[in-house]
């Protein structure tokens, strides 16, 4: 159907072939849109570049969100390849594991300071820069996030508190954006098995207990959160902005 033949896409968070944002880019592709890829280090590189060159993609740079210089980098690499940009997705997410096992009452400075610079600030800071290459163009932005923002999700811990500062960040920036017809919002994905998942203890377990209780009874898989993307970053969601769209078999609505 090509909804998204003629727009340029910046896709931040593929680590390999399971990524949410893998799947994202996919459902892009597949709508027409020509896509742009960052990887967080060499060792990623090494995943990302194939799977970017396979779909046709020319523009694969390093990025690193903590570094000012590397996102300065990407968007001056895109206003000179393409001078415009339509699509932001922002896929990232990163706390240290001893935050991920310890109770968060044990929290340092330094690892709330990491998961909220590199899970939270990271979308303020792309935004920024996007926006300036989306003048005039109805641009969308959109991140991931899961409900440990909404309802306490046991060892999910500070990263909980950095996706309720990003769900935040979607409303604010969706307000100073708007005014130039750029739209943000979020996806809050039920569990799925990626590499950012493969490190959590009773990963396995997790994905049971809500299968059983969600609505759908059932999880959710990264095509089913690429389609409601596809939506979000089309035409189609033209008046939606500010928004969190659950994509968890309904698993959030639940009370008991
Ligand atoms: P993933 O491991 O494939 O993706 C996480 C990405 O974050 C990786 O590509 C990694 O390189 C990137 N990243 C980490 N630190 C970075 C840094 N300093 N600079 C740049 N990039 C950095 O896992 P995923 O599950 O696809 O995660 C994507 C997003 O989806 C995350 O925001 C995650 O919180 C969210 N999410 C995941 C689930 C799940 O169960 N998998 C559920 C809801 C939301
Ligand atoms: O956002 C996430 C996970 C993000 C994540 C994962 C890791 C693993 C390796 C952030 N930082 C790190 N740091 C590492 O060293 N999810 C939504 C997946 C997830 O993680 C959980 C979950 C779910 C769901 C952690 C505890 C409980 C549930």
């Amino acid at each position: 159907m090509e909804m998204l033949k003629g727009k340029k896409a910046v896709i931040f968070g593929v680590a390999n072939e399971r990524s949410i944002a893998w799947a994202i880019s996919r459902s892009l592709h597949e709508e027409g849109a020509e896509l742009a890829f960052t990887y967080a280090g060499e060792v990623l590189e090494k995943r990302v570049r194939p799977l970017a060159e396979g779909i046709g993609s020319r523009i694969i740079l390093p990025c690193d969100v903590t570094k000012d210089g590397q996102i300065d980098e990407v968007f001056a690499t895109l206003k000179a390849e393409w001078g415009a940009l339509d699509i932001l997705v922002h896929a990232i997410a990163f706390a240290a594991k001893e935050d991920l096992s310890n109770p968060y009452l044990q929290t340092s400075r330094q690892g709330f300071q990491l998961a909220l610079d590199v899970s939270s600030y990271s979308l303020v800071a792309l935004s920024r820069h996007a926006a300036s290459l989306m003048e005039g163009r109805k641009g969308a932005i959109l991140t991931l996030t899961y409900m440990g923002s909404e309802k306490v999700i046991p060892h999910y811990n500070v990263m909980g508190v950095a996706k309720a500062a990003l769900e935040a960040s979607v409303r604010y920036l969706a307000h100073d954006l708007g005014p130039k017809g750029i739209r943000v919002n979020a996806i809050s994905a039920g569990p799925i098995k990626t590499l950012a998942a493969a490190g959590i203890p009773g990963f396995k377990e997790m994905l049971h207990y809500s299968s059983e209780r969600a609505p759908l009874r059932r999880n959710v898989d990264a095509e089913e959160v690429a389609r409601a993307a596809l939506y979000l970053v089309s035409d189609m969601a033209s008046a939606v902005t500010g928004e969190v769209l659950h994509v968890d078999g309904g698993y959030n609505i639940m009370g008991m």
